[in-house]
């Protein structure tokens, strides 16, 4: 049993809180295990069709606890090695929607973190603060790569150099996350899209993750081709079937996710 995260799971959604308030969930070597363990278990459980990730208390992630680092040198490239990049690529190779629900501060590898989820509610009361050079330090946990991605290089560089929080109506407005919410309505808001997409075609949202992930790192002709396989594969589920037939029948498609 993980204990410095919460672990929900109802109608296809596993939610998974990270629940160490008292640092703004800043993460330690048993927290990067928990949440490793947890996203590999739902990326193998077909009852999980979406995974919804969040905070408790004020804030959303504070990145690394500090005070593991007060001791001296340490190999930081093992240690990235060993906790959070295999927890950045579960999300991002993981075949379902992942959903950050931000509801306060998310600085550091907790900025990363939420950057590396497919979609981004955030509460009004979020902020993003890629706070690494405060500690002198370079973006990590895959910031160097959706940050450009998201908001252009320029403003990439200027965020990761300056440190400075993003507040949530700015965050909108750059493309950093997908909808603002009233703080009170962040879960309710977030579970009902979780659950929305929990009740799709999640088979096709998988392969849909998968190439357009492959699509960033391709020519437009890898691209197609690319895209037409993975077509192959999606117009040979019962989800596809099931959505034609109910258009044919004009009744709302019941997907199941194979
Ligand atoms: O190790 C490696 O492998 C390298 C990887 C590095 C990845 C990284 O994430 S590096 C970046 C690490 N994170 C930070 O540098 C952020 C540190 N925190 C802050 O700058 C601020 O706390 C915030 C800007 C996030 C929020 O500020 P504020 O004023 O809202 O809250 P606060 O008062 O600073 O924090 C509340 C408490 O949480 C406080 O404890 P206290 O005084 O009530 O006992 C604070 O010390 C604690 N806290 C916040 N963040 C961390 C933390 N404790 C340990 N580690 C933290 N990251």
């Amino acid at each position: 049993m993980p204990d410095t995260i919460i672990v929900e799971q109802s109608g296809g959604v596993m939610a998974i809180t990270l629940n160490r308030p008292d640092v703004l969930n800043a993460v330690n070597d048993q927290m990067a295990g928990e949440l490793r363990d947890t996203l590999r278990q739902g990326t193998r459980d077909a009852a999980v069709r979406c995974v919804v990730i969040t905070g408790a208390g004020r804030g959303f992630c504070s990145g690394q606890d500090l005070r593991d680092r007060a001791g001296g040198p340490t190999s930081y490239r093992e240690h990235l090695h060993a906790t959070y990049n295999p927890v950045i690529s579960l999300i991002r190779t993981m075949e379902k929607p992942v959903l950050a629900a931000v509801n306060g501060v998310a600085a550091g590898a907790g900025c990363s973190l939420a950057l590396a989820a497919d979609l981004r509610v955030a509460s009004e009361r979020a902020s993003f603060i890629e706070v690494f050079s405060r500690v002198g330090l370079v973006p990590d946990s895959g910031s160097t790569w959706f940050l450009p991605r998201l908001v252009g290089l320029g403003k990439a560089l200027e965020l990761a150099y300056l440190a400075e929080p993003v507040d949530a109506q700015e965050a909108l407005r750059l493309g950093l996350v997908n909808r603002v919410v009233p703080h009170e309505d962040l879960m309710a808001k977030t579970m009902d899209l979780a659950q929305r997409l929990a009740a799709g075609p999640t088979r096709a949202y998988g392969l849909t993750k998968r190439a357009m992930t492959y699509a960033l790192r391709s020519t437009l002709e890898d691209a197609l081709d690319y895209e037409a396989h993975m077509q192959e594969v999606a117009g040979r589920t019962a989800d596809h079937r099931e959505g034609v037939t109910a258009f044919l029948e004009k009744r709302q498609a019941r997907y199941e996710g194979r």
